[in-house]
């Protein structure tokens, strides 16, 4: 039995829009050996759709699971995972006296894994969003002199940006618009009460992502308005080392987030600075923005990252008072080469955005680097152009001009 709605979502390959940012709907699944029963709201599912695939599996009502589980076969044990699970279900088999196996799901791993139609769409949806991101930090250049922005009013012209994209559903979670000390919370989310404006000079993060129907973004950028600090560059510039050191590093298979997660701190915990939340999650495939099983992270998740995981890589820095840096791309993970030691595997860019180049302190950074640096931008620049114009285009080809040490 599953009632996790990301794994049934992926499982039968459909998409609902019961769950605010979480394309979803209400359902429970029944497989079995030689059946696949859908609970669910039958007036949701279109009859185009009804026919086309229940050739392949049943549906029933959503109120009639306990119907379903009734008709199962009492020698056969039903697997449920404790995590996901309500004691109903538990209790409704315990009654029909269908033995039970109580283990994690096998579907959230299965799903982890990103078959090629999938990070195709993944590729296509953040080639939209690098779009819908430029327009929106050139516009901010242009319309910080207007002096009247505000992290709420800043927000919505992201959503705007987004929007003008094809495919595009909403936003994968609410906003994060941070402006100043606000920066400093790494979930900091504004309210009308909270809201600030934006000023001049200032740091300024945006976390936000939006759901497409081929793929799932999440993105934070955090950018100078005006002329930043010595200090706010040495920690940006922390941080991006901090970014680049994972995002390009190659690891052999079997290793686990867990394992990789120093990476991204290193240069950090050099200058006695920690964050504390984690470097990277996985992201689902026009699903949650938020998956598991494997995660980047200081607490332990033995779970090995793996040609097709998705993931976000993500250190920060929270200077509570002052500002916060956070600089987060996706990616996916690819096998680079197989050598005698084993296979080695590595990231590949989903997510095409430039980083602020105002920001980085040239003398904390290596050849290698800006090397690392002046290639990723090309690449944003050589993709995304054919899709800009004017001001925009203008902007672009600024924000991703080659660093030179
Ligand atoms: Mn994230």
């Amino acid at each position: 039995v599953v009632s996790a709605l990301d794994e049934i979502a992926w499982l039968f390959n459909l998409r609902g829009a019961d769950v605010s940012y979480n394309p979803v709907f209400y359902a429970f699944a029944v497989i079995t050996e030689d059946t696949a029963t859908l609970c669910v709201d039958l007036d949701k599912i279109t009859g185009e759709l009804r026919q086309e695939i229940s050739k392949a599996i049943s549906f029933a009502p959503y109120e009639a699971l306990h119907e379903v589980l009734s008709r199962c076969d009492r020698h056969r044990p039903m697997l449920l995972d404790p995590a996901t699970t309500s004691a109903a279900i538990h209790q409704k088999l315990q009654e029909l006296d269908i033995p039970m196996l109580l283990e994690n799901s096998p579907l959230p791993a299965w799903k982890a894994i990103k078959n090629a139609s999938e990070l195709q769409g993944m590729r296509e949806a953040h080639v939209r969003d690098g779009v819908a991101m430029v327009r929106f930090f050139a516009w901010l250049e242009r319309a910080l002199a207007s002096g009247r922005l505000d992290e709420l009013s800043v927000a919505d012209k992201l959503g705007e940006m987004r929007q003008q994209g094809q495919s595009y559903r909403g936003p994968s979670f609410g906003t994060i618009s941070a402006y100043g000390p606000h920066g400093a919370l790494p979930h900091y989310s504004s309210t009308k009460e909270s809201n600030v404006p934006l000023q001049v000079p200032g740091i300024y993060l945006v976390d936000s992502g939006g759901q497409y129907d081929d793929g799932t973004t999440d993105i934070t950028r955090t950018v100078a308005l005006g002329t930043p600090s010595a200090y706010q560059k040495k920690i940006y510039t922390l941080v991006l080392k901090g970014h680049l050191n994972l995002k390009n590093s190659e690891f052999l298979a079997g290793t686990t987030g867990y394992q990789l997660d120093i990476l991204a701190r290193q240069p950090l915990w050099n200058a006695s600075i920690n964050y504390a939340h984690g470097t990277g999650h996985g992201v689902g495939a026009a699903l949650c923005v938020h998956e598991g099983p494997f995660s980047v992270s200081l607490r332990k998740n033995l779970t090995p990252l793996e040609e097709g995981h998705v993931l976000s890589i993500e250190p920060g820095c929270y200077l509570v008072g002052e500002f916060g840096v956070r600089i987060e791309n996706l990616a996916a993970v690819v096998r680079k080469r197989q050598t005698a030691f084993g296979d080695f595997l590595g990231f590949d860019d989903l997510t095409l955005c430039p980083y602020d180049r105002n920001l980085i302190d040239l003398t904390l950074v290596n050849a290698a680097e800006v090397a690392q640096i002046n290639t990723y931008h090309e690449r944003v620049h050589e993709t995304l152009a054919p899709y800009l114009e004017g001001g925009d285009l203008e902007f672009l080809r600024r924000a991703t001009a080659p660093l030179t040490l």
